[in-house]
Order: structure tokens, then C-alpha cells, then sequence
């Protein structure tokens, strides 16, 4: 139905060439419909950054029915409340014109890309094509009764995490940092900087790596918050306490800004959570912008987006890790060949029917698909309209 077909001629198309004669044109799943929700999660913790507090999360649930009998699930995280419902419209909207077409992501990828290519996807667009990507390859591991790891080709395996918050104390929150460590076994904990100034960050940070000592990667986010000049006076007042990257020190699309701070820097320097589709981490590894990339799901371009990043960072020797996702991150880190480490920051446990679960500091992919299924009355409680 949804198959490749011969043309009239009885040829094949050009980008159709086989020379296995005789085999049947595959056919595939077609796309039935999108439908997107709104849910506002609790959170355990609240979490400080440079620019403000996130106290839940605000995320947009995607489903796309096949005509296979199974429903791809993904979601969204919007950062803001304000931004569910147009996110919302965007996904059911982008789903409505892709309803009818073979459930191909790459092809998909190809349409999303000519469809925005003068509107930009840069944004919200992004967004909404990145998830509805996830989603896609979720309802294709589901077919296959396979989680989204072993379609491209690896296997499930334990992917090294760091637990990640906001501003801490290591007096305040030592409780917490102890349990992350001994009960959950954590080997590496993020923490935020830049909401004061270098003598704020730096009392956090001698705090931490007292109390968590020697063994423990401690990383440090400054959410693009400072100039170049004073992310390198604050980089190099920290160069003491063995931190595993900077991150984001400088806005995200200063690039040259970057490059600039990485050169003076002992520290390596993290960054890509917000870089868009697989052109803008070309872009920034061209600039010399970072040592290790962090490619988010939703704004790299889904599963499809991403393998393309790992075979930049592959080619160009960069370790990479992922930013927030991290169910369906898990699947993909076990494929990039460069793979660094897994960010836990659980934004869906509430709504999923099996939420994360970190062993021995570690996660491994779930499926079948990204294993990504709702716990439908969580999902009841918490949704908004
Ligand atoms: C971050 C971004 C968005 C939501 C939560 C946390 C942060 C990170 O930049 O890297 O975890
Ligand atoms: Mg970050």
C-alpha cells in the first residue's frame, strides 16, 4: 500500500537501483495520526539555574497511531508553561499534513526539512519535528518488537550517568548528594553557576568537592550566562578543583565566544544542548567551539537528528553526551561511538508506566521501542488544557 512502486516504465526510479531481482518492494508502516497532550510534572527538587527556578515539568506527550496497531510515543520538555500549547498545536498540526505518509523517518526528516526550509526550524518548529521524530522511531520499535537500540544496530547496554541539579550546598544538600552516591551510586554529580558572582560559585564548588572527594566528576553549567572575558576569569579561578567541563559558559550562538573561552581554559568545555539539527553542530565544531558536545533529542532532530551528530563527533574525535531525555537517550548513546556520559534529570518518571531507573550510576535502554509507554492515570492528573 505504502510500498515502493515501480513506475509506469516497469523501471525502477533513479536512488532505486537494486540488483536483487525478484525480491518484493518492502513495504511499511503508514501514518494514521498525531495527537499531542499537555502535562505539568512535579518535581523532588527545584532547580536553580543562572536565570531562574524550575519547579516542574512542563511537557508535551506525543502519540502517532500506525496502521500497524501500535501508537509511537515521545515527549517534549517546553521549559515553560507558556509554551505547551503552541507546541501542542505545532505537533497536531506538522501531524496532520505527515498523516498518510510512510512511517520512513528519514524521509520524513526530508519532507520536515523542505517544508520549514523558509520559515526556519530553529525553535519551537525544531521542537515539534524533533519529537515527532522520536515518535516515529518509537512506533517503528514497536513493529519490530525491538527496542530503537537494536534497529540501529547495537544492543542495550549500561550507559555511565551523572545526576544533575541546580545550585547546591554541600552543607544543605548533603543528604541528598550522599544518597545519589551510595544508593544510587552515582560517580558523577552537575551543578549550576553564574546566578552571583565568582566568589559564590567558587565557595560552591570547593564546598562540593570536599564533601564529595577525589573520585566523584563534578561538572559545572553556567546556562550561557556570562561574556567571554568573565567566563575566562571565573574558569580560571576554578581550575583547582578538577571539574570535568564547563558548560555553556557564553550564549549558545556565540561560537567564536566559545572557542575563544576553550582556548584560555584548563577545564574542558561542554556545550549543545542548544545547538539546532545536525547543520549546527557542524557549525560549531568547524568554530572550535567545544571538547565535548551534549546534543539534546528534541533540538538535534530526534533519533535521526543525532545519528548524524555521532558520526560528526565520531569523525572528529569529540565525546559526546546527552541533555535531559534520558530514556530515549539511553538507546542512542549505546550507538554513538564517542559516548561520554548520560544526563539523569527525570522530568517524566511521574507519567511514564516504567519510569528511569539508574543502577550502579548507570542506565540502560528500555524497550520495546524507546519503552516509553504512559501510566495513563498519572497522565489524567497532571495534564493541563
Ligand atoms: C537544563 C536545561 C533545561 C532543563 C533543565 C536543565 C540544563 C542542563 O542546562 O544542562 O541540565
Ligand atoms: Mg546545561
Amino acid at each position: 500500500r505504502t510500498g515502493r512502486r515501480r513506475d509506469s516504465c516497469g523501471g525502477m526510479r533513479s536512488g532505486e537501483e537494486t540488483n536483487l531481482k525478484g525480491i518484493t518492494p518492502m513495504t511499511t508502516a503508514a501514518i494514521t495520526g498525531v495527537a499531542a497532550r499537555a502535562v505539568v510534572t512535579p518535581m523532588k527538587r527545584p532547580l536553580r539555574n543562572a536565570f531562574g527556578i524550575i519547579d516542574s515539568g512542563p511537557l508535551v506527550l506525543i502519540d502517532v497511531t500506525t496502521d500497524q496497531g501500535v501508537t509511537g510515543h515521545s515527549y517534549l520538555f517546553a521549559y515553560t508553561r507558556l509554551a505547551l500549547k503552541p507546541l501542542v498545536l505545532l505537533v497536531e498540526e506538522i501531524g496532520r499534513e505527515l498523516t498518510g505518509k510512510a512511517l520512513v523517518p528519514f524521509d520524513l526528516m526530508k519532507i520536515m526539512d523542505a517544508r520549514f526550509r523558509l520559515l526556519g526550524w530553529q525553535g519551537l518548529v525544531g521542537m515539534a519535528v524533533s519529537g515527532l521524530d522520536m515518535a516515529f522511531w518509537d512506533a517503528l520499535g514497536q513493529i519490530a518488537g525491538k527496542p530503537v537500540v537494536e534497529l540501529l544496530g547495537g544492543a542495550p547496554r549500561p550507559i555511565p550517568a551523572y545526576d544533575s541539579y541546580g545550585v547546591l550546598d554541600a552543607k544543605a544538600d548533603e543528604r541528598t548528594l550522599r544518597t545519589a552516591r551510595d544508593e544510587h551510586g552515582f560517580r558523577a554529580i552537575k551543578t549550576k553557576g553564574g546566578h552571583g558572582d565568582l566568589a559564590t560559585d567558587e565557595a560552591m564548588i570547593k564546598g562540593l568537592r570536599t564533601l564529595l572527594g577525589p573520585d566523584m566528576a563534578l561538572m559545572l553549567d553556567f546556562n550561557q550566562s556570562l561574556d567571554p572575558p568573565e567566563a575566562t576569569r571565573r574558569i580560571t579561578r576554578l581550575a583547582d578543583y578538577d571539574l570535568t567541563w564547563i558548560e555553556e559558559p557564553v550564549p549558545q550562538e556565540n561560537l567564536s565566544g566559545h572557542a575563544r573561552v576553550r582556548e584560555r581554559s584548563e577545564i574542558p568545555i561542554q556545550a549543545g544542548e542548544n545547538w539546532w539539527f545536525p547543520r549546527g553542530f557542524a557549525e560549531a565544531i568547524a568554530a572550535g567551539a567545544s571538547d565535548f558536545i551534549m546534543p539534546d533529542l528534541m533540538k538535534v532532530g530526534g533519533i535521526t537528528g543525532w545519528l548524524n551528530v555521532a558520526g560528526q563527533a565520531d569523525a572528529a574525535s569529540v565525546p559526546m553526551s546527552s541533555h535531559i531525555l534520558p530514556e530515549a537517550s539511553a538507546h542512542v548513546l549505546a550507538v554513538t561511538p564517542t559516548a561520554h556520559w548520560l544526563e539523569v534529570l527525570d522530568f517524566a518518571g511521574a507519567i511514564l508506566a516504567e519510569p528511569l531507573q539508574v543502577i550502579d550510576g548507570k542506565v540502560t535502554a528500555k524497550g520495546p521501542g524507546l519503552g516509553l509507554a504512559w501510566n495513563e492515570s498519572a497522565v489524567a492528573k497532571y495534564q493541563v488544557t
